[in-house]
């Protein structure tokens, strides 16, 4: 079996090559314009950033190296070991958006025992630091402060450091001769060695492998303490979604396939996402991936990316409290007044719009096929289903949306709650735990292709304002 590290070892010459071919040959040329509506705008549509992992077409929705959600479906290794049999397993889109090859089922397996037994790297402070905090700090909060924490483990900040450190000490030595001995000493104790820039994404890859093994770990411990007994038990004879939800306390067989499809279609959504693109610009830094993609989290953690989800939850239960104590029944009608109310309150209305696209998200079709094949009589499936009938045509009347179709988070919450799991402030970790394969994949290829700082240019208002009057 060719292993994942083989695999992407091979890869990164020809991709190097081909990049630098790329910009030597066709470097000058224009991809693009940007008005001021688009600078004041949130950059929308700016072309701008090179993302290998997936696209997302404004139509058609995420491919993810080049397949659709119903494509991965059919073709990547499910926990049964026949593609096309369940949901696809997170460690077969691991591999995917790392190498673009479809994995065997036999190479998957070699991923999850590797991921598994790297989740021992997790340190043995970050558990009770996430059991001093309080319970009701948010559990994106508590998230980030437990990957942050976790840092101290990174294999990329010591090799970097300590090459700072060596060529830090050879700068300050006078003499050739000291520089000499000095340097030769000190090599035989680095592991890094002297490595160049283009050896980063080895040290890279070692920090994305321990951070997907160890998310599990400090997820679960959130969930355990915020609303159980704080005891996480691991089953590693299963698959990294299966053995996740043991650690949350979840038995279901069903459950671990809603979990297992949850974790693939959240995972990559292409660069321009707050979530996705935090992580590229904090890594640009060279800050290494266990910041860089804390840092991610901090983004998803906001209401009009990740956090939707529960604020979904939480609009469904406002809408079936207030028609409850009215002695109203929840259809067509009453969700229309409702969602009138919330638009003319000027407040959004969570899982539906999206800055890129103009369709219904695949992402949601997937898990209405979902809820339709094992949950079609569960009241909230059946609830969010009337309003994907009637939010198109309320939002196309309010006349502001570019998007009136539904996103991803407007159907995750129901499936999760069908299952048992009601305690919706946590959704979003869940979001945050699959999103990390997507940020952290692609930060392996802006390592390896020595992608440099992010940095654009800003303007102020006054050099807006000259540059309208002059042109
Ligand atoms: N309900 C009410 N108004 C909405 C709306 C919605 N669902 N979606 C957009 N609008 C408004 C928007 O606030 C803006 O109003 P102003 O001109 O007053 O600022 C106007 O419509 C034009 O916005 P747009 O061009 O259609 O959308 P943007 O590209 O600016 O924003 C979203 C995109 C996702 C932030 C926006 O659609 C939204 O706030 N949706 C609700 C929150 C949500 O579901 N977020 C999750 C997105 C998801 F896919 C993810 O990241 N996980």
């Amino acid at each position: 079996i060719t292993t994942l590290q083989e695999t992407l070892e091979s890869q990164v010459a020809p991709k190097q090559a081909s990049l630098a071919k790329l910009k030597k040959e066709h470097g000058s040329k224009v991809i693009g314009k940007v008005t001021i509506d688009q600078l004041i705008g949130g950059a929308r549509s700016v072309k701008c950033m090179l993302w290998e992992t997936s696209n997302l077409d404004p139509e058609e929705g995420i491919r993810f190296r080049g397949l659709t959600i119903p494509e991965c479906q059919q073709v990547l290794p499910t926990y049964s070991g026949k593609a096309g049999d369940g949901e696809p397993l997170l460690e077969s889109i691991i591999w995917l958006l790392l190498t673009s090859e479809v994995p065997t089922k036999e190479q998957v397996d070699t991923l999850t025992a590797e991921l598994h037994k790297r989740s021992s790297i997790l340190p043995a402070h970050v558990v009770p630091l996430l059991n001093s905090l309080p319970k009701d700090m948010h559990p994106m909060t508590q998230f980030s402060i437990g990957l942050n924490a976790a840092q101290t483990a990174s294999v990329f900040a010591k090799a970097y450091g300590e090459l700072e450190y060596f060529h830090f000490l050879l700068r300050h030595l006078k003499s050739m001769c000291l520089k000499f001995i000095a340097s030769n000493t000190l090599r035989r104790y680095l592991p890094a060695d002297g490595a160049p820039k283009n050896e980063y994404h080895k040290y890279a890859l070692e920090d994305i492998l321990n951070v997907f093994a160890i998310l599990p770990e400090i997820a679960a411990t959130i969930y355990r303490n915020v609303y159980f007994d704080g005891v996480v038990k691991k089953d590693q004879s299963l698959d990294y979604s299966g053995n996740f939800c043991r650690m949350l306390g979840y038995e279901n067989p069903g459950f671990d396939e809603l979990m297992r499809l949850y974790l693939c279609i959240h995972t990559d959504h292409e660069g321009g996402n707050a979530s996705a693109h935090t992580t590229h610009l904090v890594g640009s830094t060279l800050s290494d991936p266990y910041l860089s993609y804390a840092a991610g989290l901090n983004a998803l953690a906001g209401p009009l990316h990740g956090l939707a989800n529960q604020e979904v939850l939480k609009w469904i239960q406002a809408l079936q409290t207030k028609f409850a104590k009215e002695g109203k029944e929840v259809n067509a009608e009453t969700i229309t007044e409702f969602a009138w109310e919330t638009l003319n309150a000027k407040k959004v209305i969570p899982g539906y719009g999206h800055a890129v696209l103009r369709k219904t998200d695949p992402r949601y079709t997937c898990q209405r096929e979902f809820g339709l094949k094992h949950m079609p009589n569960d009241e909230l499936f059946k609830i969010v289903d009337t309003i994907y009938q009637v939010m198109p045509g309320i939002l196309t009347e309010h006349g502001k949306v570019a998007n009136p179709y539904p996103n991803v988070d407007s159907h995750s919450g129901v499936l999760l709650w069908h299952y048992g799991f009601t305690q919706y402030q946590y959704y979003t970790v869940l979001f945050g735990l699959s999103r990390a394969v997507g940020g952290l994949c692609q930060l392996y290829w802006d390592r390896a292709l020595g992608l440099p700082l992010e940095r654009p240019k800003s303007h102020t208002p006054e050099w807006l304002e000259n540059f309208a009057k002059n042109n």
